[in-house]
């Protein structure tokens, strides 16, 4: 038959009749040796008393709200015969981990004799491997509340998971920050999907926590799980949309002859299997356009702008897995119909989850073409660590103003994503404007 200890409130010196401001565990519970059971508060500190010895908790015999002083009896224990570590002991709500509480032992306060219970009291207690035997000096340490009004084991946690307590709400008496409160906060930092960890790993930004919705209460909903593809694109973009001041310029190219060329083109070879769409002239034009604004075809690497003396040219290609960029490498030095080939190949490979991690690597800029299915505009995120984006969206036949009359030409919408911390807007524009020269009049490619 195991022992049955009374764990009662250790010699706390001066305070006496304080108040019991958390319960920690109920009955059932099996708790290691140093579990925080109890919070105690007083005028100067926050307590914590921690379990004597390990066991099950066998009966609580007091509440939140009861006021106790040494000697007073908090709960029944039934000890464990053998030492049941703090990894092991399921305690009464889940918390991410409970190390044994640091502990300064006060006095022995458990009837049966044979161990000895101490309060934990600061946030800068130490660490198990730290603490004094049982049998040492009892001391106790209160220190003063800090700003966030939490108990020590509350703190330690947090410390432990690297949370502010100034950005945790707390629900308790007095907005005492009790466990639960430190539940919600974690939950709602990890459901940030953007934030790889925490808010605070997004450089530095404080972000709030994603909302917490019961959509239930609105109406009929099914869940489907994110794709391993689209959670690894999703943190990749939440990041390069909050870290990257972007700036979007737009402008209209007039790739009338353009269209004609490429029909020709096509025509001209009716036995060949892949056709050839706008998306390799943009590439080609990109490319050129590169000769003249080299700041566009760089990496910022800390305080260093990396300026690539190659002109690997990505695409962002829509699969049912999610959007995927594969990569076409030397493009400065390929023809038109050898990049529209290697583009089909490539899109047909990543449609086809064919992909190598190689085929995506070394991108130097991006093109995000959206004309095969509509729209007139749109903003896309940069590729880090790209320093820009073309967006592209479907050319339509529109009348012009030629000086003297208006004369039906086909547009094509453009949009540029730059990072304002490697160019800035007038930059931009000019290599906004002379890619629409160049589309204008394609043959101004080769100059
Ligand atoms: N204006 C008008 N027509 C266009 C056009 C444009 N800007 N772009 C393509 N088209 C036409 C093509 O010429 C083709 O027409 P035909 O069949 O009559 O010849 C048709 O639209 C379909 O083209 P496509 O989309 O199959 O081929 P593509 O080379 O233009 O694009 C690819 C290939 C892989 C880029 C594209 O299929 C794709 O996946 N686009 C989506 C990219 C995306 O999701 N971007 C958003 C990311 S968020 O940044």
């Amino acid at each position: 038959m195991n022992a049955i200890s009374n764990v009662t409130v250790p010699d706390i010196g001066d305070f006496k009749d304080i108040p019991v401001i958390e319960i920690l565990v109920k009955a059932g519970d099996q708790v290691a040796k140093d579990t925080p059971l109890v919070v105690l508060e007083s005028d100067k500190a926050t307590l914590d008393v921690p379990a004597p010895v390990s066991g099950t908790i066998k009966e609580l015999r007091i509440a939140v709200g009861d006021r106790v002083s040494a000697g007073s009896l908090l709960l029944t224990l039934v000890e464990s015969p053998g030492a049941l570590s703090a990894a092991a002991a399921v305690v009464a709500r889940p918390t991410p981990t409970i190390a044994p509480a640091p502990v300064r032992p006060v006095v022995a306060s458990i009837d049966s004799g044979k161990g000895a219970a101490g309060l934990a009291t600061t946030a800068t207690a130490a660490t198990p491997a730290a603490l004094p035997r049982a049998n040492s000096t009892p001391t106790l340490r209160p220190v003063p509340q800090r700003d966030a009004h939490a108990s020590p084991s509350i703190r330690r946690i947090a410390r432990e998971f690297g949370i502010a307590l100034s950005a945790v709400t707390g629900t308790g008496p007095r907005g005492r920050i009790v466990r639960d409160d430190l539940h919600r906060f974690v939950k709602g930092t990890l459901a940030t999907t953007s934030a790889p960890a925490s808010s605070d790993s997004v450089g530095g930004l404080k972000l709030a926590p994603w909302p917490q919705i019961d959509f239930a209460k609105f109406g009929a909903t099914t869940r489907a799980p994110l794709s391993k593809m689209r959670k690894i694109s999703a943190a990749n973009l939440a990041r390069n949309a909050v870290i990257i001041p972007h700036v979007t310029n737009f402008e209209d190219a007039d790739i009338t002859e353009l269209e004609a060329f490429r029909r020709t083109l096509n025509a001209e070879r009716p036995a060949a299997g892949d056709k050839i769409t706008i998306l390799p002239f943009l590439i080609k034009a990109v490319a050129a356009t590169f000769a003249k604004y080299p700041e566009f075809n760089s990496s910022l690497d800390g305080d260093e702008l990396v300026l690539k003396q190659y002109c690997h040219i990505g695409f962002a290609a829509d699969t049912a897995n999610g959007l995927m960029v594969p990569v076409i490498r030397d493009v400065d030095t390929k023809g038109i119909a050898h990049v529209a080939s290697e583009a089909t190949a490539l899109a047909a490979r990543a449609r086809a989850g064919k992909l190598l991690p190689a085929d995506m690597q070394g991108g130097c800029f991006t093109v995000s073409s959206l004309g095969g299915i509509g729209g007139t505009g749109f903003t896309p995120i940069i590729n880090a660590p790209e320093v820009a984006i073309l967006g592209v969206t479907r050319a339509q036949m529109r009348p012009v103003w030629s000086g003297t009359e208006f004369r039906p030409r086909l547009v094509l919408p453009l949009a540029l994503a730059w990072d304002h911390r490697v160019v800035d807007g007038a930059a931009a524009a000019r290599f906004l404007v002379h890619l629409a020269g160049l589309l204008a009049d394609f043959r101004r490619v080769s100059l």
